[in-house]
């Protein structure tokens, strides 16, 4: 960057991810939260068979027996939950809601843990202590008054442990609703959509031991250094074993591109790094649906010259649709292939000659392929490029979807959907001899929707912030505001608890750090990780306060109060959570001996039928799925729109900001930035710091800009940028989404940048 053009908070950062580095800023993380002492004694406790899951991804660990493995985000994670700083009641007396409003999202967490039972005072405009059963059955009253069950909206956010999802979708389908929005609509939904439909299955078919057997990795649209950054252990494993990583990412980033273990001592020693991406294709943004197709026109291309590429075998008995999959991919045009990617056709055939050499192939892959208006499209493009060679039911070989919260798929495998199968409804009438409702419910979209048009009046939150996760904060925050009744159960103060209704309550919650007492003693929990791995997670620090309440057993307190009627013992289910598992296996046959299970360490896992040959749809076979055509909307055709893209910096997880850097890619200080390709800039009359005006051009007309952003230069292919999450939020439209799953498009946001006005 040329020195007369210097911005603050912008500087090149050279250094591999990991190494030094991210040690100096796992010591900061601890000393701006935690006393030392306390800090290496739980760190030295996450993923150990004793100790508690990481709340921080939900990467697996070596059967959880491994040695503690080091982890900067893990441990901002860990010390942001376990911090010594409190917010009791004295702390709401000195600041009102509508004061806190004006805090920024960094500044409310950052105050510290909750520590009360809240109940919101109209009059003064402040949160305030309230007994938990005074509360529970004030909340009671008003679910019982509500004009119907489906008037209310129970959401989830995915670090719920199984036990509390279990006992919260039992509550909620006794109370006669499906509405089960969850943060998965925001994230996964296109992979739990979309893979069914080709796999028969909604979830991952990889073991965390194929990655000791695959001969090549492709990459796509995901961040592991800074969001599963465990993962970088098994990619540095695999890329000193010389397999080939492909990465498919519109940015460069340093972890995929050089990564220094912390735990190698040669490596650190010598400042050296392992180069980990053998290949790096910068796709455009939304584009990947493109190079997909791509990559396998090429490889029909080499079957038809030379043969032997395509597994013709697994593709005559496994699967269908294979030619009308085929003659969609001939009559693709390479000249559309490469204006949609950005790719060069030779770049691409490289992926495919990559691909056809390898015997066991994985495809790894995140929010930058799911968060699109087509991201199911682009999950079952990338099924489809599996199938084509086999790479399913085989060792080192398979689909990687790489999930967010550290127990989203638990809570979807334990019945937090909207959509219930047959065999769940089923399940709980049996074990629970009630009849559940079936009709289908809202997800998060539909759900927020629904309570902006005034026909939900109620909203439960276990955990997350669903009025910033969600697109159109500001639309979020009026439509809430006009609720009859809002209850939040969190670890620490958000934005989305200062939205209150006529009616809001604050529940503090304990932490997965933190001891779960129950009367018949000490608890553990259950979480599953996106390998299928079901496993206990036991917190070890006594709790922030003593008027915390495990989610289970505030679940339980809201469900006795509401359904005088109710044929769930709560109590005794909440008293040993033992009992909560014994129903869960009830309900579903794959839990069969679930405590038993959980108690051998690295616990156990669920079944992944497609590994078994067995393909769970409709005409049971694999299916290719045809999807014609590469676009995702016409606006991206108007040479003026840049397709925006919205990233988690390095310090942040999720709504939550821990730090305004974002080491890695070369921002210190602040987030006001949106990242631009050179030559954009130029055609625009921009310079690398030009203050900007970012404006969303949206199908409703309805204006939405962020002012006063700073231009950077940036590599990332022309016709792309990016900002933050969540602040950019505000440039989408709530019903921006994927049709099919409900999922919206953060990730391809049609944008026009100008200079500041
Ligand atoms: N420390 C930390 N850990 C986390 C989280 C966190 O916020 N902080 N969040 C958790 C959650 S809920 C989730 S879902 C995961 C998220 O983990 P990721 O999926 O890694 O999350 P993102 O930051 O959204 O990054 C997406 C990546 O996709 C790329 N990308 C953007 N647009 C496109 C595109 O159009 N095509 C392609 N191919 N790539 C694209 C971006 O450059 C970026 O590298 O992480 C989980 N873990
Ligand atoms: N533009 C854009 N928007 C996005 C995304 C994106 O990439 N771009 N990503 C989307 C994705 S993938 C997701 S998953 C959503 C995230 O959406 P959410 O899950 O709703 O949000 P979080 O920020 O993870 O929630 C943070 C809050 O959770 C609470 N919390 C923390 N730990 C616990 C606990 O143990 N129990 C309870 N009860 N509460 C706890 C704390 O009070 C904290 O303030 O955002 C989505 N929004
Ligand atoms: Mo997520």
């Amino acid at each position: 960057m040329p020195k007369e053009n210097q911005v603050t908070g912008v500087r090149p950062y050279d250094n591999p991810a990991g190494g030094w580095g991210a040690l100096r800023a796992t010591a900061k993380a601890i000393a701006e939260q935690m006393h030392a002492v306390d800090a290496s004694r739980t760190l030295l406790r996450t993923n150990k068979p004793d100790g508690f899951d990481c709340p921080g991804c939900a990467w697996p660990d070596k059967k959880h027996t491994s040695t503690f493995q080091f982890c900067e985000n893990g441990a901002k994670a860990v010390t942001w939950e376990a911090t010594k700083k409190r917010v009791p009641p004295e702390f709401f007396a000195a600041h009102s809601v509508t004061e806190l409003l004006t805090w920024s999202d960094h500044a409310l967490e950052d105050a510290g843990r909750l520590t009360h039972p809240l109940r919101y005072n109209p009059a003064t405009d402040k949160y305030e202590a309230v007994a938990w059963e005074a509360a529970f059955a004030e909340i009671g009253q008003h679910l019982r008054a509500m004009p119907s069950p489906d008037a209310v909206e129970f959401y989830t956010s995915g670090r719920t442990s199984n036990e509390a999802a279990f006992l919260y979708q039992l509550f909620v389908r006794e109370y006669g609703t499906n509405n089960f929005p969850d943060c998965s609509n925001m994230c996964h939904e296109a992979t739990s959509v979309g893979l069914p439909h080709s796999i028969g299955f909604g979830k991952g078919t990889v073991p965390l031991e194929g990655f000791d057997h695959c001969e090549l990795i492709i990459a796509i649209g995901h961040n592991p250094g800074t969001n599963h950054p465990r993962m970088m252990g098994t990619l540095h494993e695999v890329a000193r074993r010389g397999v080939p990583i492909i990465v498919l990412n519109p940015l460069r980033e340093r972890a995929l591109e050089r990564f220094a273990d912390p735990q190698d001592p040669l490596e650190m020693a010598t400042l050296g790094a392992t180069p980990i991406a053998s290949s790096y294709l910068q796709v455009k943004v939304g584009g990947d649906v493109a190079a997909l197709k791509g990559i396998m026109k090429a490889l029909l291309e080499m079957e038809e010259e030379t043969g032997g590429v395509l597994d013709q075998a697994f593709i005559a008995a496994q699967t269908q649709g294979f030619e009308a999959f085929a003659a969609d991919l001939r009559a693709t045009s390479w000249e559309a292939i490469t204006a949609a990617s950005g790719l060069a056709r030779a770049d691409l055939a490289g992926v495919a000659r990559a691909y056809a050499r390898a015997n066991a192939t994985i495809v790894t892959y995140g929010m930058g392929l799911t968060q699109h208006v087509q991201g199911t499209e682009n999950v079952r493009q990338v099924a489809n490029l599996l199938l084509l060679r086999g790479n399913f039911a085989k060792v080192g070989a398979g689909i990687c979807p790489l999930r967010g919260h550290s127990n989203v798929q638990g809570n979807r495998t334990v019945g937090i959907t909207e959509k219930p199968s047959a065999a769940l409804l089923g399940g709980i009438e049996s074990v629970f001899g009630f009849t559940p409702p079936a009709t289908h419910g809202h997800d998060a979209v539909a759900a927020m929707q629904a309570i902006a048009a005034g026909q939900s009046r109620g909203l439960i939150c276990v955990g997350g912030n669903l009025a910033v996760a969600l697109s159109d904060p500001e639309q979020c925050a009026t439509a809430m505001r006009g609720l009859d009744l809002t209850v939040h159960l969190g670890t620490k103060l958000n934005r989305s608890h200062l939205l209150v209704g006529r009616h809001s309550f604050l529940f503090p919650v304990l932490g997965r750090t933190e001891q779960d007492v129950q009367e018949s003693g000490e608890q553990v929990v259950t979480v599953e990780d996106s390998m299928s791995m079901v496993h206990a997670s036991r917190g070890r620090l006594p709790p922030a306060s003593e008027h915390l309440r495990s989610e289970a057993a505030i679940i339980a307190g809201m469900a006795r109060a509401t359904l005088p009627d109710t044929k769930v013992d709560w109590e005794a289910l909440v008293a040993d959570y033992d009992r909560i598992r014994d129903a869960i296996a009830g309900v579903f046959p794959d839990f069969a001996g679930y405590n038993e299970r959980i108690r051998t360490p690295g616990g156990f896992q669920l079944p992944m039928p497609p590994n078994q040959l067995v393909w769970n749809t409709p005409t049971g076979k694999a299916m290719f799925r045809l999807f014609p055509g590469l676009a995702e909307e016409p606006a991206a055709r108007d040479k003026d729109v840049l397709r925006l893209t919205t990233l988690r910096s390095h310090d942040q997880y999720n709504t939550t900001i821990y730090g305004m850097d974002d080491r890695y890619r070369g921002i210190f200080g602040r987030r006001d930035v949106v990242f631009m390709n050179e030559r954009d800039l130029a055609r625009r009359g921009l310079a690398h710091g030009s203050q900007v005006d970012v404006e969303a051009v949206c199908a409703d007309g309805r204006p939405r800009t962020l002012r006063g952003y700073t231009a950077i230069a940036y590599d990332i292919p022309e016709g792309s940028a990016a900002a933050y999450y969540p602040e950019a939020n505000c440039l989408i439209p709530l019903d921006y989404a994927d049709t099919q799953s409900g999922t919206p498009g953060y990730k391809s946001v049609p944008v026009k940048i100008a200079t500041a006005g």
